[in-house]
């Protein structure tokens, strides 16, 4: 299987995290990137394929124009205007307040966000677009002709919503390829997001959309980030109603009931008519995953690889969360050997 990946990623390196009160060096880390390259060397994956540049136009198909351009320019913003430190959002607008985007870029950066953890620093914008390009150019490697193909993106992407960002997503790099496969002939995409973390920005993306299915199986919104979106009443709305579909599982759900979950959620996608799939590749399911509660061993990771290859649909693989990093190599590279295995 092809792989796509640039060390523009590292580019992006916050300075910290927000987390339980205090600044922490951030989970989303370019070691991560490292880890997954070294597994696929060693497992023989051979040289990655270099990303073509990918347009404004094509990220403003999935992203308001407006957001695009705040991203584009926030860095230089802030900096132009005095400030030193990283853009870490501290003002969101609650509800029954004015969704107006404010002149401030300290306004700007709330109305554009929806969690304080993620900061824009010196560098984010090139890596998030350079990420947006991976998965382009992996998507395109499979409308061009290879049955799958791993899209190595960094910063992930399947939080970051039409116009905000938030869970260390900017860019919503697996929309990007599933809009690709439409752009390049597929009538019906499916993305099935098997992070930890449900996928609220490609759902927001697609709510309303009836030529692309989403599933995502993830930690219930009542106990896991992000909280607010995730329900499994949440099936899509206007032309997306029944394009849908959550699979919300308990906090410390073993790798029986996550392999149900799998099964139907191909289930569906299969019966929907998918002509191409993305899968939003997390593995902080993975059972020694530090921010996550789910259970799966690295073998697991094996066991879901060969049951979506066994789908039969060309394939993007982008890489989305997972931050047992000693492990994080092994379990991405197992899913996608155990796709390779289960396609034949
Ligand atoms: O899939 N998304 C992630 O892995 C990022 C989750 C960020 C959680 C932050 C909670 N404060
Ligand atoms: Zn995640």
């Amino acid at each position: 299987m092809p792989y796509v990946a640039s060390t523009v990623h590292r580019r992006h390196q916050p300075r910290g995290e927000l987390y339980c009160g205090e600044l922490v060096p951030p989970f989303e880390s370019p070691a991560r990137w490292d880890h997954i390259v070294s597994a696929l060397d060693v497992s023989g994956y051979g040289e990655a394929t270099s990303p073509d540049p990918i347009s404004i136009e094509a990220l403003c198909e999935v992203h308001d124009p407006a957001f695009v351009q705040f991203l584009s320019e926030a860095w230089n913003v802030w900096t132009e205007s005095g400030q030193t430190g990283d853009m870490i959002p501290t003002c969101f607008p609650g509800r029954r307040m004015q969704h107006r985007e404010p002149d401030d870029i300290d306004g700007r950066l709330g109305y554009f966000s929806f969690a304080a953890e993620t900061s824009i620093a010196n560098g984010t914008w090139e890596a998030a677009l350079e990420s947006a390009a991976v998965a382009r150019s992996a998507q395109q490697l499979v409308s061009g002709g290879s049955s799958a193909a791993f899209a190595l993106c960094r910063p992930p992407g399947h939080h970051a919503a039409r116009d905000y960002l938030g869970g260390y997503c900017y860019l919503n790099n697996a929309a990007i390829a599933a809009q690709g496969f439409r752009n390049d002939g597929a009538a019906q995409v499916a993305v099935i997001d098997v992070d930890f973390h449900h996928g609220n920005g490609t759902q927001d993306i697609f709510w309303e959309r009836g030529d692309v299915f989403f599933a995502s199986l993830h930690g219930d919104p009542r106990h896991e980030f992000p909280h607010f979106l995730g329900f499994a009443d949440e099936t899509g709305a206007g032309a997306g109603e029944g394009t849908t579909a959550n699979y919300p599982l308990l906090p410390g759900t073993d790798a029986a009931t996550w392999l149900e979950a799998l099964d139907d959620a191909i289930a569906a996608v299969l019966g929907w008519g998918a002509e191409a799939l993305v899968v939003s590749l997390g593995v902080d399911t993975f059972e020694a995953d530090p921010i996550s509660s789910f259970r799966l061993s690295s073998d697991d990771f094996t066991t879901y690889g060969r049951r979506l290859g066994a789908m039969g649909l060309p394939t993007v693989y982008c890489m989305e969360g997972g931050y047992a990093v000693a492990e994080i190599g092994t379990n991405t590279v197992n899913v996608l050997t155990g796709h390779l295995e289960g396609q034949l």
